[in-house]
């Protein structure tokens, strides 16, 4: 077994899932914003220390994303933060794009930056503790979208960014998150989503990345956020397993999701019936942001120096999506 596919399967321990928590700092303070609470580093890392200290960090977390910011900070006891992490068994990552800006020539269109420089970085990184990696393709649904420019421009740079977190011992996570805004059909999701992933790994392959030492963050296939056509759980969960199975590779080890908008309990449920059908060979498993933190930053936002329910809070979501990553949840567990 080679190093980084270790790392990988570190991270993927069973009922263990990722937490995503490489917000940038507008981000975060959009989030912070919303909840009356001024968005400082110190606010900031303070929510988030409350969370890489909680119990559930054991048991259900195997790697934490970090935002650049994050990495560097200190914990009230002095730790830094990629130490606090691995002190409870999870591997410590860091978010290395720099975000997705206009593209060119299809100004509706994202295209992922950051590769400049990336290999000084990711070298300052590796030495601060991160062990894997984080780069977001981000591709919109409608009638003429994703464009072949999008989906070709973003997976090229996906590749290079997985190549060069390779050669700097570290597991690169290839999260093309095709969004969930718009009115389009899960159908549409479907086939636009296996024609992302599949030029990924056409790119991929190309760039000689070790799929072995790699980990796939996509959407689910769900349609979209304003469609009128719903369609049952069960079938979010067959078709988001047939895409899968059509476009990855079987040398992937795992998969984690992302939650992509849904609500939190949306998402736990999507994630147990994908595992309940699962008959492939790979490891499916969550890296949610919102979907692990939405109900203990609103708790904390009324009270930030309740450490305790906060993480109480964080626990009882970490241990739902555990549980939905082994198949295991149901609705009732919910209330208990
Ligand atoms: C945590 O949010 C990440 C993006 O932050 P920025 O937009 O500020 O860069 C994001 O990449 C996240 O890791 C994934 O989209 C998964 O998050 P959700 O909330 O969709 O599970």
């Amino acid at each position: 077994m080679s190093e980084l596919n270790s790392i990988a399967l570190k991270i993927l321990s069973i009922g263990k899932g990722i937490l995503a928590a490489d917000e940038s700092t507008g981000t975060m303070t959009k989030r912070l914003d919303a909840i009356n609470i001024p968005s400082t580093p110190d606010n900031r890392l303070l929510f988030r220390e409350t969370l890489f200290s909680s119990e559930s960090m054991k048991t259900c977390i195997g790697g934490v994303i970090l935002y650049d910011e994050t990495i560097k900070q200190n914990t009230s006891s002095k730790k830094t933060i990629p130490e606090l992490i691995s002190a409870s068994g999870a591997v410590p990552g860091i978010k290395v794009d720099t975000g997705a800006k206009i593209l060119a020539n299809s100004p509706d269109e994202k295209i992922t930056e950051g590769l400049d420089g990336l290999r000084e970085r990711l070298k300052e990184y590796y030495k601060l503790g991160a062990r894997f990696a984080k780069w977001r393709g981000v591709y919109i649904i409608s009638d003429k979208y994703p464009s072949k420019l999008s989906i070709n421009t973003n997976a090229h740079a996906l590749a290079r960014y997985a190549a060069l977190v390779q050669e700097s011992g570290m597991v690169p996570i290839v999260e093309p998150e095709v969004l969930m805004d718009g009115n389009h059909s899960a159908e549409d999701c479907f086939n636009k989503t296996s024609e992302v992933i599949k030029k990924c790994y056409e790119e991929l392959i190309l760039n000689k990345v070790d799929l072995t030492g790699s980990i796939l963050k996509p959407n689910m296939i769900l349609p979209g956020s304003s469609s009128d056509k719903k369609i049952i759980n069960e079938k979010v969960a067959k078709l988001t397993l047939k895409c899968l199975k059509e476009t990855v590779p079987t040398e992937v080890p795992g998969i984690a999701f992302l939650s992509g908008g849904q609500t939190e309990i949306e998402a736990t449920e999507n994630l147990n019936l994908i595992n309940k059908h699962n008959d492939t060979e790979f490891i499916m498993t969550y890296s949610y942001g919102r979907a692990l933190q939405q109900s203990a930053l609103k708790f904390w936002s009324k009270d930030t120096n309740n450490i305790k329910g906060t993480q109480d809070t964080f626990n009882h979501r970490a241990n739902m999506c555990s549980l939905a990553a082994q198949g295991k949840w149901s609705e009732k567990l919910e209330t208990k």
